[in-house]
């Protein structure tokens, strides 16, 4: 039986990778941090299924200790601060997790368990500035906040274990990917719940920044596939993951309010607080590569992950509220 050690399991792409993993038959191990409040939403179906161990990125004791009983086969590096807009207010805090602790993890595989494969969670926010379209693996990086600024040093770091240590280490550039389970502030999460909430009568406006902005969103179940892939090859590299086509935050906009009957122009208001003090304009990614080399296949496209995101938010809103209801009528 094959093991994994996962950090960041708690989030979006930790909890699907986790199921990946488990429906191969691997054993799990999950880095959990303390928090003063639960957060195993995004695992709660499998939260037994998984081995947890008590540890933060940030604490490189704890880190050793997590990989001297997993003693696992393959690392996936997950876990970041990892919203891109909290990184101007927080930039030391992201320097410390997204860059540094980076380090802290490759130390820790080299010191517990050196031959086991590493995969680094890097971001297309490294491309930042259009310097060329698409966006492939030769594109060089100039990052456009201290998220993507931390997220190239991540992934260099990465780079240069593989070339100084003779590690197994690939890092994934991914570019952006959604599902139901996607933090509610990121803007794809926000929109469909912010659609769910003003189709049920329960918010009247959606307030958002800037909506000419060009993303290339994929669906997170199909991205951490090509996690896996990566780490099963006969040699590490770096590999671009994403759909190859993009839409504007308007478009989205459109899909989701159009898809329960709505007009977007009726609800949303532009708010200065959600527009960034330097903005990413442009994302689409050329994964070429990634196609040819591990055979990766993109499954959902995007009006069909985000129907499923609204179908999930409706859902789970309606859910919320009837809860509410009868709560504030006992
Ligand atoms: P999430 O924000 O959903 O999850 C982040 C995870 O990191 C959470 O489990 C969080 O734990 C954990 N974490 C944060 N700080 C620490 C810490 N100090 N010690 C231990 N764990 C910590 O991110 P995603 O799942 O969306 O993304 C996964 C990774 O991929 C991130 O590194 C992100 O930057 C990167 N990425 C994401 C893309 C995307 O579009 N989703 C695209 C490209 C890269 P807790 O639950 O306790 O907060
Ligand atoms: P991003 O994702 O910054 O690309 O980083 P996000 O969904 O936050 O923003 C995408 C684009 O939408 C614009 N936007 C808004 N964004 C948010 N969050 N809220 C709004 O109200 C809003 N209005 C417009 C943004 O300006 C931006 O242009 C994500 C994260 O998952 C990173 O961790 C990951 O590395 C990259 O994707 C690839």
């Amino acid at each position: 039986m094959k093991s994994a050690l996962i950090t960041g399991v708690t989030g979006q792409d930790g909890s699907y990778l986790a199921e990946l993993l488990l429906s191969k038959g691997y054993k799990v191990y999950g880095l959990r941090r303390r928090t003063s409040t639960q957060n195993f939403e995004n695992v709660q179906n499998i939260k037994d299924k998984i081995e947890w161990i008590s540890g933060d990125l940030t604490d490189l004791a704890s880190l050793i200790e997590a990989v001297r009983i997993s003693q696992p086969d393959e690392v996936y590096n997950l876990a970041a601060q990892s919203y891109v807009a909290a990184s101007w207010p927080q930039p030391i805090a992201t320097g410390q997790i997204t860059a540094i602790c980076v380090t802290n993890m490759l130390e820790a595989v080299r010191i517990a368990k050196p031959d086991a494969r590493f995969y680094q969670a890097s971001s297309s926010e490294m491309f930042g500035k259009v310097v060329e379209t698409p966006q492939k693996e030769t594109t060089p990086f100039y990052p456009r906040s201290p998220y993507g600024v931390a997220k190239v040093y991540g992934h260099w770091i990465t780079v240069n274990y593989r070339e100084s240590f003779d590690m197994f280490a690939c890092s994934g550039i991914l570019f952006n990917h959604e599902s139901p389970r996607r933090g509610l502030e990121f803007v794809t999460r926000k929109v469909t719940d912010g659609v769910a909430r003003i189709k049920l009568g329960l918010q009247k406006e959606l307030r958002m920044g800037n909506l000419d902005s060009l993303r290339d969103w994929g669906f997170a179940g199909d991205y951490v596939k090509a996690m896996w892939l990566m780490l099963q090859q006969d040699e590490p590299d770096d590999y671009v993951i994403s759909t190859g086509e993009m839409h504007t935050v308007k478009e989205l906009l459109e899909v989701a309010f159009s898809y329960v009957g709505l007009n977007y122009e009726d609800h949303v208001v532009i708010d200065q607080a959600f527009v960034r003090p330097a903005e990413v304009d442009l994302l689409l990614g050329d994964c070429s590569k990634a196609k040819e080399k591990l055979g990766w296949e993109l499954e959902v496209g995007f009006k069909q992950l985000i129907h499923m995101m609204v179908d999930e938010d409706l859902k789970r809103v309606e859910a919320e509220s009837r809860y509410n209801q009868f709560v504030y009528a006992t």
